[in-house]
Formats: C-alpha cells, structure tokens, sequence
C-alpha cells in the first residue's frame, strides 16, 4: 500500500481545513479521503451559509479560535479569487423571559455580552424600540433585549471547503472521493487505512468523520455521540419588513430549552430568507435520517416558531434542506488521540457551532499532526 506521512478521514469542515494546512509544510505527504464527492450535502457543513461571530457565548476559548478563523477566510479569499466572509453584523435576540441556554451554555445572551466587553469586540446594545426602527421583521416582546456585533455575518461553507480542498490539491495534497473508509487499525509503527478503493498506510491520522465517528469507536464510547437532524428552510419574502438583503445575521432564544430558538440570514437572493431551528432528538446514525421534509413539518415550523416573530415573510417554503449535528452532552468540541492508536487524532462533535472555528482549528490540528504531539 501506498505510505503517506497523513491522511486526512472525511473532508468537512475540519477536515478540508487541516488538509489545506498540512499541504503548506514543504515535502509532506498527505491524502484525503471522503465517503461522499466534498463539498456534498450529505453531512454537517453544507446549506448556502453558517453565522461567524466573535463574541463566541459557548466558551471564551473559543473566541481565539473564531479570530484566527477570519483571518485564514481572509488569506483564502485572497489565493482562490472567491468571497467567504461576509461582514454583516449579527444580533443576538433574547425575549426576556427566562435565561434560556446554547449549545451548552446557560444564560447565553449574557455570556456573549460579557465576553464582548472583556476582549473589545465591537458591538452594542439594542432596545426592542431601537431594533424594530432598524429590523423591523424582528417582532421582539418588550421586555427583550438585543446584543449587536459588527464583526459578525456568514460563511459560504461549500465554497469553503471547495476552496481549501483545491488549495491543498495544488500544494501536492491527494485527494480521493466517494472512497468510504471501512476500518483503522494499527500495523506496525503505522496506522492502516483500509477503504473501498484499496489500503493506505500513514503515520498520522487525523479522523474528522463527522457524524460518522461511530463508525470507528466501539459502543461505550459512540453512545457520547448524538446526531441530531436538523432542517434548514427558505422562506419566500413578502412586505413590510424594508430590504432582507441588508438585514444582519441574526439569532434568537425565546424560550427555556435549546429548541426554544431561530436563528437565520440576510437574503442572499432577494427572495427568499434562510433560517431554522434547532434539535436535539438523536437519529442514531447519519444513514438513519430521513433526509425529506414534509409539509406537515413546514407548517409546524411556521407556526412554532415563526408566526408571530418575524413580519413579512410569507408562509411559503421555498426549499427545505435536512443536515444533522454531531452532539456531545456538554456541547463541546472533542480532539483526543484514539484509544489504543496514539497516532490517530479525533476531531468531532462541533455540536452545531463549529462551522467558524474551522479554519483555525484546521490550523492548529495541522501543527499538532506535523509535530507528532
Ligand atoms: O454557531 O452561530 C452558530 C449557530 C447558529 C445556529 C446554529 N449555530
């Protein structure tokens, strides 16, 4: 078989990420292999744009993680000619009812708010008066409360990874699609990568599989793991909410529990509007979902969650699209060597968050991977 120096196992987010990094070290042999042709529609990283913010609520040591992560967009916006990052603005809405928790972290508005004033990431604070003279689609109770960020907006996360992965092709790194992996395994001082197209040997791993991790680990440890369906949904536009073209990216908890939550985008069309909700049922396994959306669950959607929020849309869906979330318990991020193969590093389990971070942690996995630590 064929010996590389790493292979990189599924070519998401991260994994695009960390092989564009490693192809930069001069001489280095790298491959990367995806069951599916990235950027693909099957896993956790595609659907037109992800929300970027620095203000990062989940933890403040994610805040380094989304500041490096612009300036990589950036340097890749620059070597590929394409537009990443879209500088918006974000608001983070919070109805005022009860504290209500994010991917993790309870009392999450203000949480962003203080890791705001702590690091000096420009923003302000809105009050519902303020934000219907500027937004008017947002319907926020009067007793909510708004956070607005400027450096926030969205990523194109297809045309991230397309970037990246073209990237790394054009500095030597391999590439091999719709190739699933069927095992690792140790083999002497090396890892043994068998797939459908054939075995592989490497000195490193890096296996950032996404919601396909389970695959990989034996049961005790895959029941850390949930993948949670989530539908993403384009609603058509109607009147009397100004320009949705110029609108922020937004993000709003109106309830107690994680569900209780829209987020969306300004329009990228002119036409429709993209937004969601979150949920935390586990399907099990990627292979498992149901990957159509009803109209029983459009209708649901408009009247759970949107009806009564956002003016001037009209109840009529566009499209729909269906990802999944890999989810931890603390919604934490996971990056630990295998059990039993050192030299295999997991990354997992962005837990609905990670798209903003990857750039950099792609970064930082690279250097782990080249210094053997
Ligand atoms: O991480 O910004 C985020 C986000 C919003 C909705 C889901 N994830």
């Amino acid at each position: 078989p064929k010996k590389y120096d790493v292979v990189v196992i599924g070519l998401g987010a991260v994994g695009s990420a960390a092989l564009f990094q490693l192809s930069k070290a001069p001489g280095i042999r790298a491959l990367g292999i995806d069951r599916y042709d990235p950027p693909h529609g099957m896993g956790s990283s595609h659907g037109e744009s992800r929300i970027t913010r620095l203000a990062v609520g989940e933890g403040e040591d994610y805040i380094a993680l989304a500041k490096r992560s612009h300036e990589i967009w950036r340097e890749i916006e620059a070597e590929s000619g394409r537009t990443l990052l879209t500088r918006t603005s974000g608001i983070l809405l919070d109805s005022g009812v009860q504290a209500w928790e994010k991917h993790g972290t309870a009392g999450f508005w203000q949480q962003t708010v203080s890791f705001a004033e702590g690091h000096g990431i420009g923003h302000e604070l809105l009050d519902p008066r303020d934000l219907r003279d500027r937004y008017p689609a947002f319907m926020l109770e009067r007793s909510g409360k708004v956070y607005l960020e400027h450096e926030a907006g969205y990523l194109r996360p297809e045309l991230c990874i397309q970037s990246q992965l073209e990237l790394a092709a054009q500095n030597g790194a391999e590439i091999r699609r719709n190739c699933p992996v069927l095992q690792v395994r140790s083999e002497g001082e090396s890892i043994n990568v068998a797939t459908d197209g054939g075995r592989f040997l490497a000195d490193r791993v890096l296996l950032s599989a996404g919601g396909w991790i389970g695959d990989f680990l034996p049961a005790s440890e895959k029941k850390n793991y949930k993948i949670c369906r989530q539908v993403l949904h384009w609603l058509e536009i109607g009147e009397g909410a100004g320009e949705w073209t110029r609108y922020p990216v937004w993000m709003w908890g109106f309830g107690p529990r994680p569900e209780d939550f829209l987020y969306g985008f300004p329009s990228l069309d002119g036409r429709t509007v993209k937004m969601a909700t979150e949920s935390f049922v586990d399907a099990g396994h990627p292979d498992a979902l149901i990957r159509e959306v009803t109209e029983a669950e459009q209708k649901l959607f408009w009247k759970e969650k949107v009806e009564g929020r956002i003016a001037g849309l009209r109840p009529v869906f566009a499209r729909s699209e269906v990802c999944f979330y890999t989810v931890t318990s603390d919604a934490r991020f996971v990056t630990k060597a295998m059990e039993g193969m050192e030299n295999v590093l997991l990354v997992s389990a962005c837990s609905g968050h990670g798209f903003k971070h990857s750039a950099a942690l792609g970064e930082r996995i690279a250097k782990q991977l080249l210094q053997g630590r």
